[in-house]
């Protein structure tokens, strides 16, 4: 019988425990397939956040680290100065990443630390019941904001890609979108893209994934999808922020 499917090389076999509709599974087939493409796997040291996708390392076969909320690109800054060879990918929630550890990613990029950021923006904090994240729509309704998020009370927005790609040191930064499959396939060329630029030493590499997070949204996968393409993509809008050849590295 003819193959036409398979998981790739750097997953293993356990199915994932994430919701149905969730982005997480996807963008980590991503960066396997990638991973695979590029022949990394058996030098990828792959840092796990805290959030929904604490368990990464359980899917991961890479070497990993579970790092404490929000300080994976810390840990990353050590793993990759300790190791240059490795190809070391931090990948986070957007609760882990512009909140608990916002000093972190900013001093990193600002760095020009020669590793990847995967950055998982569902604009909520999945894993402890849908509280309000830096990340959160002005006016969308969450456990800590159930009339809506008031700007007056809690400020606006945080556009990290943006703020990032104002930083000299940066290679390539990009926001992408899992809402459909032109974009999926975008999503998936930033990766392999920030991947490969890691893997020539040319520096700090950022993907933010816009994704859906159905079960704290309160909605089904598809409406998930609608209101990503309605709300948070006008918000976010897609694109390269960065590329800039000759940046600064640190490695
Ligand atoms: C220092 C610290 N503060 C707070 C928490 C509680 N906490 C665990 S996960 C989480 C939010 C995760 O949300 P996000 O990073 O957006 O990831 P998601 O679950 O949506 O994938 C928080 C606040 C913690 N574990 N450690
Ligand atoms: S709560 Fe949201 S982010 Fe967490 S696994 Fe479910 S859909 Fe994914």
């Amino acid at each position: 019988m003819q193959k036409v499917f398979e998981r790739p090389k750097s997953l293993n076999d356990r199915p994932f425990h994430y919701c149905p509709g969730c982005g997480h599974g996807i963008v980590h087939r991503m960066i396997a397939e990638a991973l695979d493409e590029l022949g990394l796997q058996e030098r990828t040291v792959l840092i796990s956040p805290v959030g929904c996708s604490v368990f990464a390392y359980w899917y991961f076969e890479t070497d990993n680290v579970q790092a404490a909320h929000g300080r994976a690109p810390a840990v990353g800054t050590g793993l990759k100065r300790a190791n240059p060879d490795s190809i070391v990918i931090s990948y986070q929630g957007d609760g882990d990443l512009a909140s608990s550890g916002t000093a972190e990613i900013i001093h990193a990029a600002a760095r020009g630390e020669n590793f990847t950021v995967i950055f998982i923006n569902n604009a909520i904090y999945g894993m402890t019941g849908g509280q309000m994240a830096p990340t959160t729509l002005v006016g969308q309704a969450t456990s800590t904001s159930p009339y809506g998020r008031d700007p007056k009370f809690a400020g606006h927005p945080i556009h990290v890609s943006e703020m990032l790609a104002s930083l000299k040191a940066p290679r390539y930064i990009e926001r992408t979108s899992l809402n459909n499959v032109a974009n999926l396939t975008r999503t998936k060329r930033a990766i392999k893209k920030a991947l490969d630029l890691q893997n020539k030493g040319e520096g700090f590499t950022f993907v933010e994934v816009l994704a859906p997070c159905p079960t704290n949204w309160g909605v089904d996968p598809g409406e998930a999808i609608d209101w990503m393409e309605s709300t948070m993509m006008p918000e976010y809008p897609l694109g390269v922020f960065r590329d800039v050849k000759g940046a600064e590295v640190k490695s």
